[in-house]
Formats: C-alpha cells, structure tokens, sequence
C-alpha cells in the first residue's frame, strides 16, 4: 500500500457548499443518490476526483449530462470526472449491501437496524464523494425504508419532514444547518426506545437531549442521558461553549468498532458506553459512561465546529478531547466534596488517566509503530487511533495548560475559536492561538520548542541532579533531558541526537520530617514551582533551605516523560507517607513496588530464593492503616503496578517473570496483611450499605473492598473461598458482582470458581454487556490457557463478529494474559484469530494484530515464536492495508 505523508497534503481544487443525499434503504442492498454541487477553487481543468469503496455504480450525471463510461475514470478506490465549467452539478447513483458489510465502516447492520460510521474513511463505502476532513459541507438527507422494520429514520441536524410512502414504506427529510465534513455523517434506520429531556442553554435557547436504546433496554439509559446534560452544562461553565444545536441525539449500537462516535447532533456509541443499572454495570463502567458521553459531546465543538485539515491533524481534535474529558470527569468526582477531599477525588482520576498513559501508550512509544502525536506518514489511518495520539496528545494539551494557566489556556481556547469556528485547521494553528496568549503572559518567551512535542516520538527521560550546599543553605537542581530513538527512527539515523522539548517539570522539596519547603521561584513563594527546562541540561538554585532536601519530582504527571533520579529506599517510604501532592505520593509507592518487583524478577530468573523485604510490607501496611486517606486513594496506593507497565522497565523483556513476580508479591502482602485486609473488607463492606450510587465515596469503598478480598484470595486465606462467595452470591450491584466472581475465579478451589461462573451465566445469559464481563474473568484467569479459550469460543454465546465480543476474549487473552498467551501455543492461537479477523473486520484485525509488536525486547525464547507468527500472518493472501501495515513495521 502507498504511504500517504504529511508534507504531501494539497488542498482539494473545489469546493463543495451543499450536498444533497436521498436513501433507500435495505439491509440487502441499499441506493445511495447524490447530488453534489460543486464550485472550482483550484486551476481550470482541474479533475473532479471521488473516493468510492465497495460501491456498485448506477449512474453519473455531469451538469444534467449523463456520463457514459469512457467519460469518466472508475477504479477500485476513485472515481475521477472532468469538468470544464467552474460551478458543477454532479449527480451520482450508487448500491451497497449493508447486511455484507462486516468490516462495521460505512453503512451496515447490527441487530435490526441499520448504522453508520464514517470516521474516518467510511462515507466512501456509502456513496463518492471527496472523503477528506477539509472538504466542508452542509447537508440535506432524506432517508426512505420500510416503516415497520425502520420505524425511526434518523440523520444529523433538524428533521424538516417526515411522511408515509407507498407500500409500507416512509421517509424523513433532515438538514444539518452546520457545514461539516463527510467523516461527521450519520444515519441510523431502526427501532429503539428514547428517553430525553429538554434542556435550557447558557443563552436561554431551548434543545432537546435524546438517547436511543434497543428496546426493552430504557431502564439502562438514565445515567447517560444525565451524564449528557451535565455534559452540555460542564461545557458552558468551564469553557464558554454552548450547544449549537436544537436536539442532540445518542444512539447506542451492540456492534462497533470504536467506543463512539462524535457525529453532529447524532452520536452513535458502543453500547457499551450507554446501558448501565447497578445490576449491570461496575463503577468503572458508569465512570467510563460519563467520561465517553463528555467526550464526543465536547467534540460538538473541538472537532466538529472546528475540525481537521487532514487525518495528519487527528490529535488537533483528540488530544484536545481528551483533556477536556479528563477534566470534565474530575470536575464531576470533586463536585460538592471538601476541599482536601476534591483534591484526592482529582489524584486519583489522574492517577488512573497516568496509569492508563504508562500501560498503553509508553510501550507504543518504545516499540515499532511509535510515531509523533502527530504522525508524519500512514499507509492506512485507521491504525492511528492510537494510544499515542489520544492520551499523549491530551498530555501535550494538558503542558500547554499547565503553562498556561486555567485562565490563560481558557483565553487561548478563546482564541483558537475566534479565529477558526467553521474551519478545518492544524494543530500549529491550535499552538499558534495557545502562543498568542503564552506570549502575553511571558514577554520575550515564546512556544517554538514546546511544538517539538508535535513532531518527535518516544518518551523523553529526565535525569534530575541535586546539590545542597548547607553552607549556603542553598540547593541546585540540575535538569536533563534525552530521548532515545524509536520505531523508524532507528533504521533511518540512528546516530542524530533529537532536538531538545520544553518541559514543564513541577518540583517541590521536602524537609527530613516530610513538610514541605517554600520554594522562591520568579518573584513568588511556592510549595511547587513549574521550571520550563527547553534546553538540554538547566540549573536552578533556590535559597532559604534549611537542611538536605528530598525532591517530590514531576509533580501531577507535569509531563509525560520518564524521572530518573537516584533516590533512597528512605526517602520514597517518606514520600510515600508524606508528600503533599498526592500523585506524587502515589508514584513514591509505586516506586518502591516497582523496586521490590525487580528484584523478584532477578531472582526468578536466577532461580534464587524469592524474599520480599520487611520494609516493604511495611510501607504497605502503613498505607492500609491511613484512615486520613480516601478509600479510593488507598486502593490506588495499595495496587502494584501492573503487569505491563513492569515490563517496559526489562530488558529483554520476561514475560513468565514478571507475573510470577507480581503474584509472589501479592501473595506475600495477602498473607502478611491479612488481619487488615479483613478488616478493609469489612469496614468497606459497612460503608456500601446505602443505596447504589457510583459517586467516588462509594465507588472508592467498593474499590478497597474488591482490592482486598484479592489480596486474601491471593494469599490463600482460609476464608478467603467463603467471603467471596457470599460477596458474590448476595451481591446487590455489578461491582461488587464481579469482585466476587473474579475472586472466585482465581482462588484455589477450583469448583467454586466453575460453579459462580455457571450461576452467573444461567443469570446473566441475556445481557450481552454482562457476558462480555463472563468471557473476560475467564479470559484473564491466570489459570486460563489457549485449550480453555478455544473451547469458549465454541460456546454458542461466542462470536468474533461482535466487536465486543472478540474483544472480551480474544483480546483480553492475548493483551492481558501474561501466563497464559506469552507461549508458543498462545502465540499460534492470536496470529489464527488476527488472520480470521482480517478477512471480516480489518479495523480490529489491525488492533489485534499489535498485541506483540514490541517482540524483539522480549528474551529469546519468545521472540523467535512471535517473529514466526507475524511472518505467517504476513503470508496470509488477502492480507488488509490495515493489518499490513502493522505487520511490515513489526517485522522490520
Ligand atoms: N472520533 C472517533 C471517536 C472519538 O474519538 O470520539
Ligand atoms: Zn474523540
């Protein structure tokens, strides 16, 4: 497949005002009929060229011309006229077969009803058209069907009109009032239940809230319809943006590829990020809701009132909403909480978003598709849904935040839509609006090495030096950075050193009793001071410090780099019990773990004796008694980082260890703490007896609860099997639910654990969501090998169709099953599922087949089979662009 560059994009040589689409739709075979009215902008002469993917074409009209097929150019990707006149009329008939379509872009089935999913180059599977983000259109839709089967015909904007047709048949006539591109289209043809609520904006205009469910499922869609609306209101307060439409509409589809999708005025989500009851849904999953239904909706206006020139940009829209969907969440968990209560209620969120940062995306940062947040090249871009361009695009957003300020990020967002609503622009535009502001607040200073963030891949270390001078009483902190190369970049110049990054790296300093220091920094007293390292080496030098300093590094995450700096058991375990930021109180604990989790693995390798040091059960101990800390706080203090975040500190990196490893710990602290974790069991237990509620309170005792009936059922407590059959048996939400369950599943006894997993299937078999939870306890099961996922796939409740589905097995197994799928037979079964999963659903087949890209860290062993397994997908004959791609980086 070509490769598509960023320094190629050349802008389209018309424009195209108005688009006008009739469909007749059929899951069988449905007709698309265009009406496109273009204007030339570019030279004379200039060929009209389409994007058409899996169509069958009808007919083409040029100015109320009928083309014949020598006047046009048809191929498998483009349909090309050539017009002479500048202002153009084209009208094009094409068919698709929705009911076929299991690649889930474009227009397709899922239960009865009919989807779209257009992002990113979908709407060519619907009908030809200029499928580019910069090509920007307002649309009129009219949509036909059968009105038993299709009692709801739905499409972005206004509905104009609807009427009955002939033979059982109806039609709805929307129009979109805002230009948008192609990727933004939807439809959706079906029958579902709604619920709404009408709402008031900031300005007083009225507009209707919608959410579609299948039916029998509207008991399930309260919290997203609240979630909404505290959505269009948390949007209004913080950023001034009010919705811009008369009803905004959510509906939820059992098959997807993506968690959602942003369509103007009519969002079609994963149900997954819809449907919740306690019954159903785990407190993760409500808090997931909340965070999903923000984020598309604040694309109402970071992506779609203001879009992407090209795909290259894609981290113009998602790194941004991503920001703003992490703050949005931590908005709503501090909301109405004390102050020292909030600020826990926001650690943990960031804890969770960093752990989300270091498990995903650093390992895509080290390995071979790690690429700038915004690339430089694809061959296909739906392969750059990446970790790398959401959740380090919101780092890079949340540095020019923190830069900044709340009110200076605020007047730069300001800004960004003065100068661009209603356009498709650059993230240098998004930066040059954030500079503007910056530039104010710091006369002489500007952003011009900050943007390298945009341009370099891999995850920058910073090595801190300290020097205290007790003479003086004065203390330098010395500054460095380094990024090694990664992915291409070490093919192509293995030798250049990269450009230096501006870094804002929030430091505070401790005294030997754990308080904090008052730091002079630019004129001010502060307890963290934000320095601005830009170069490659920086020192700074503070005054007035009476006694050899501990540094709390990086405070908040400032920065989605990596500290290197050469601390003391000592010092973390004083950090660990007192620092006042409390993230980086979190990251000293982790950090210990981390050290102690080494050393295990040294030790398995060495086939030595595997000893845990007192002082770390200590540490732990010490924040299990903490009643001053949030329960939620100290389920994240009390979690050992996981599997894979460890990993990416091996080298070669040891699967089979690193589990081994975590589990002789958490055996080691199950046992050791035993009286307390009962004890958090317990007095956890007490206080969920009000009514479910997912609030962080609640949320954070269930977390504790679910947290330490692990530790005992991993450190084989003899009543470990009793307690988590009664949480399970007698459960009254999903979280606790699943606690249970999971505990059951990988305690000892066996039989209890097959016998809950039986209980909960008879239960639950009618829930999709709930049994994707079933295949996923299985899944990650450390018990769990590739015999026991092969024989779940012959369950009938097993399909690889159903994204979800494969996801909850397949996915999980190889993704999150460190025992069970780092072995040759675990690497034969995934390339057997990447290659069944290419032929049906590139997209996911491609998501799939990254699962062990970073294969030549791994120790020999494993390397030489999963190298095999590549090459044998590589091999495989109708290999996808998508899965290609993947495989050609991974092998090079
Ligand atoms: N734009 C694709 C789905 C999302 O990021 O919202
Ligand atoms: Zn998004």
């Amino acid at each position: 497949a070509p490769t598509i560059s960023r320094h190629d994009y050349q802008p389209y040589p018309y424009r195209l005002p108005q688009v006008e689409l009739v469909f007749d739709l059929d899951d069988v075979q449905s007709r698309v009929t265009s009406k496109l009215s273009f204007e030339r902008v570019g030279a004379e002469g200039s060929p009209l060229v389409l994007n058409g993917e899996d169509l069958a074409l009808e007919s083409v009209v040029l100015n109320g011309r009928k083309l014949d097929a020598g006047d046009y150019q048809l191929n498998e990707e483009t349909l090309t006229v050539f017009p002479t006149e500048a202002a153009i009329t084209l009208e094009v008939v094409s068919l698709c077969k929705p009911a076929q379509n299991s690649t889930l872009m474009g227009l397709y089935v899922s239960g009865n009803n009919l989807f779209t999913q257009c992002e990113a180059e979908g709407f060519r599977r619907i009908t030809w058209f200029p499928d580019r983000p910069d090509v920007m259109s307002r649309y009129r839709v009219t949509l036909r069907g059968d009105k038993a089967r299709y009692p709801l015909l739905l499409s972005n904007g206004n509905l104009l009109e609807s009427q009955d047709l002939p033979d059982g048949r109806h039609q709805a006539i929307w129009e979109d009032p805002h230009p948008k591109p192609s990727y933004l289209f939807a439809l959706v043809a079906g029958d579902f239940s709604c619920r709404e609520q009408a709402i008031q904006t900031a300005s007083g205009r009225d507009a209707l809230l919608q959410v579609y469910s299948d039916r029998g499922s509207e008991d399930k869609t309260e919290w997203a319809l609240d979630s909404l609306a505290r959505a269009v209101k948390w949007d209004e307060t913080r950023f001034g943006l009010e919705l811009d439409l008369d009803r905004f509409m959510v509906v939820a589809a059992r098959d997807f590829n993506m968690g959602a999708m942003e369509n103007k005025g009519l969002n079609v989500f994963n149900s997954s990020y819809v449907l919740a009851d306690p019954d159903t849904a785990t407190d993760a999953s409500y808090h997931a809701i909340e965070g999903v239904i923000g984020h598309e909706y604040f694309h109402n206006w970071t992506g779609n009132r203001v879009t992407c020139r090209d795909w290259f940009q894609l981290s113009l829209k998602e790194g941004l909403t991503v920001f703003r969907d992490q703050e949005f969440s931590a908005d709503m968990m501090a909301h109405g909480l004390t102050q020292g209560e909030a600020a826990s209620a926001r650690a943990v969120k960031r804890i969770d978003d960093v752990t989300a940062l270091r498990t995903a995306q650093f390992p895509e940062d080290a390995g071979p598709m790690a690429h700038p947040i915004r690339p430089e090249s694809y061959q296909e871009i739906g392969n750059f849904y990446t970790a790398t361009v959401y959740e380090k695009g919101a780092e890079v957003i949340r540095m020019q935040h923190t830069l900044l300020g709340e009110s200076g990020f605020r007047a730069g967002m300001d800004e960004y839509f003065r100068r661009h609503d209603g356009s498709a622009v650059t993230c240098d535009d998004f930066v040059n609006a954030m500079e503007s502001v910056y530039i104010k607040q710091n006369p002489g200073k500007d952003l011009k090495v900050f943007r390298q963030w945009y341009s370099q891949a891999g995850t920058p270390r910073v090595k801190v030096e300290l020097d205290y001078n007790a003479a003086a009483k004065s203390c330098r902190i010395t500054l460095s950075q380094h990024c090694e190369p990664v992915g291409i970049e070490k093919l192509r110049e293995p030798q250049s050193e990269k450009p230096p990054l501006l870094i804002p790296f929030a430091l505070g300093l401790l005294d030997e009793h754990g308080n904090g220091i008052s730091l002079k920094h630019e004129g001010k007293q502060l307890d963290t001071v934000v320095l601005e390292l830009d170069t490659r080496r920086q020192t700074w030098e503070f005054g007035n410090i009476p006694s050899q300093p501990i540094p709390s590094l990086l405070r908040n995450f400032s920065a989605p780099v990596i500290v290197d700096y050469a601390y003391s058991t000592a010092q973390l375990a004083l950090l660990a019990q007192h620092d006042s930021d409390p993230f980086a109180r979190w990251e000293a604990g982790q950090e210990l773990a981390t050290r102690q989790l080494l050393k295990l693995v040294a030790a398995i390798q060495a086939k030595a004796p595997l000893d845990v040091d007192p002082e770390f059960i200590e540490s732990w101990r010490a924040v299990l008694q903490d009643q001053q800390l949030t329960p939620a706080y100290r389920s994240r203090a009390l979690t050992l980082p996981g599997e894979k975040i460890l990993l990416e500190k091996t080298l070669p990196m040891d699967p089979a260890a690193v589990a081994g490893a975590r589990r002789h710990l958490r055996e080691t602290l199950g046992r050791e703490l035993a009286p307390l974790w009962l004890e958090a069991l317990h007095s956890a237990d007490s206080g969920t007896s009000a009514p479910y509620s997912p609030n962080g309170l609640q949320a954070g005792l269930r977390s504790l609860k679910n947290l330490a009936l692990a530790y005992l059922a991993a450190g084989n407590h003899p009543q470990a099997t009793d307690l988590a059959s009664r949480q399970y048996y007698e459960a009254r939400n999903m979280t606790d639910r699943m606690g249970g369950l999971a505990a059951l599943v990988n305690q000892q006894d066996a039989s209890a654990g097959a016998q809950a997993l039986q209980h909960f299937y008879e239960q639950w078999q009618h829930n999709p969501l709930v049994i994707d939870r079933w295949f996923t306890v299985q899944a990650t099961a450390p018990s769990t090998r590739v015999s026991t996922v092969r024989t779940l796939m012959q369950h009938p409740a097993f399909t690889l169709r159903n994204p979800n589905r494969a996801r909850s097995l397949i996915f999980q197994f190889c993704m999150n099953n460190l025992q069970g799928a780092h072995t040759s037979e675990g690497y034969e079964f995934w390339a057997d599922q990447v290659i069944a999963l290419n032929d049906m659903n590139p997209e996911i087949a491609a998501r799939l087949a990254r699962a062990f890209d970073n294969w030549s860290r791994y120790i020999p062993a494993n390397r030489e089979a999963i190298r095999q397994s590549y090459e044998r997908i590589q091999q495989h004959p109708t290999l996808s662009r998508n899965v290609a791609e993947i495989v050609t980086k991974a092998l090079k």
